[in-house]
């Protein structure tokens, strides 16, 4: 057989061979089987030196333009199994964005947090805007601009906790209308929510951090009136329109007069019952009018402006308003708890 019939056979055979591979594996054999070292195209390369010095540049090159129509059949089929296996690839990873996915668990809001947005949803539709402060708090806007001097039995170590001598973790949000009138003219109407510290035990009905939402009010010829009617506009908003707010005498420091205040039972309505311990009423709030010692220490002239404050602890309506036997169940974060409030 000549060289010539032989190219021909291997061209037939790797056309032929071509035609049923489907891999580009395969296809790798198929060109080290013709191409490679051992290849049949090799071999006939190794064959010319048996060739006659005249016959081998002819030969030589019909083989190399051999070579090279191989070489191209193979690339060609190379590029068409590369393109259909790339095809199958993005077919088999094909994403379905239209597939429902599993939904990760949805929190929900603590119970606290949903007490507050009510209450607070109730003081802004009564004109009072939100205002916040630190929880680490100078001495003297916790306690001294308050009139709450060194030595009253509120700052008694027992009840607070010292960061140092002149710093403190806020035992109630009143610094935060300290700072307020400080830095604001009047009219000042604000509600100062928040997270407050206090050395207590920890039990059924106390835990060292709290939280507590007290308002402000301050202008000229504000009243023990606007007080009451202010607190009665909140109790009917919060719990409905046939709840009443009850005043009975107190004391605080930062107020005079003083006075703690009972809403009706939202319970029942004043019947009495458990809740309410028989007696119609829920103590919920202490207030009072602003001691006018306290405005001059904050830069307001008490001979100009008057006004009143009052301070609401949240744990305590929470648990009324849900039925919360232990304080504890508010902080554990317990999801078989939390979760009913969803
Ligand atoms: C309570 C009593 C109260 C205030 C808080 C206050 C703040 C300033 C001036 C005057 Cl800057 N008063 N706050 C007044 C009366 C009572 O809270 O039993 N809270 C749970």
């Amino acid at each position: 057989m000549d060289i010539r019939e032989n190219l021909a056979q291997i061209g037939e055979e790797l056309k032929q061979e071509l035609a049923q591979t489907d891999a580009s594996q395969a296809l790798e054999a198929l060109r080290v089987k013709v191409l490679g070292k051992k290849g049949s195209l090799t071999a006939l390369l190794r064959g010319m030196g048996q060739l006659s010095p005249e016959e081998r540049p002819k030969m030589g090159q019909m083989i190399n333009e051999a070579r090279e129509k191989l070489t191209a059949l193979l690339d060609e089929k190379q590029a068409q199994l590369a393109a259909r296996e790339k095809e199958m690839r993005l077919a088999a990873e094909a994403i379905d964005i239209t597939e429902p996915r599993d939904l990760p668990p949805i929190g929900a809001e603590h119970p606290i947090q949903l007490v507050l947005n009510e209450v607070l949803s109730c003081f802004e539709g009564l004109g009072f805007q939100v205002a916040e402060g630190p929880e680490v708090e100078l001495d003297k806007f916790n306690f001294e601009l308050l009139n709450l001097p060194k030595n009253h039995p509120a700052r008694d170590a027992q009840d607070t906790f010292y960061i140092d001598d002149n710093i403190v973790l806020r035992t109630h949000t009143s610094p935060v209308q300290a700072r307020t009138m400080l830095t604001k003219k009047p009219p000042i109407r604000i509600v100062c929510p928040g997270r407050v510290f206090r050395a207590d035990e920890v039990d059924a009905t106390h835990s060292p951090v709290f939280h507590q939402i007290e308002g402000l009010v301050i202008d000229k010829d504000v009243t023990m009136a606007d007080l009451k009617g202010t607190l009665d506009a909140f109790a009917k908003r919060l719990y409905g329109s046939d709840i009443d707010v009850r005043f009975r005498p107190s004391f605080f420091p930062f107020t005079e007069p003083s006075a703690e205040v009972d809403l009706t039972c939202f319970n029942c309505h004043g019947q009495g019952c458990r809740v309410c311990k028989g007696t119609g009423w829920i103590e919920v709030l202490g207030c009072g009018m602003v001691n006018p010692k306290v405005l001059e220490m904050c830069g307001i002239d008490s001979s100009v402006y008057s006004g009143f404050a009052f301070g609401i602890g949240l744990e305590r309506i929470t648990m009324l308003r849900y039925g919360i036997k232990d304080m504890r169940l508010l902080y554990e974060g317990d999801l078989r708890f939390l979760k009913q409030f969803r």
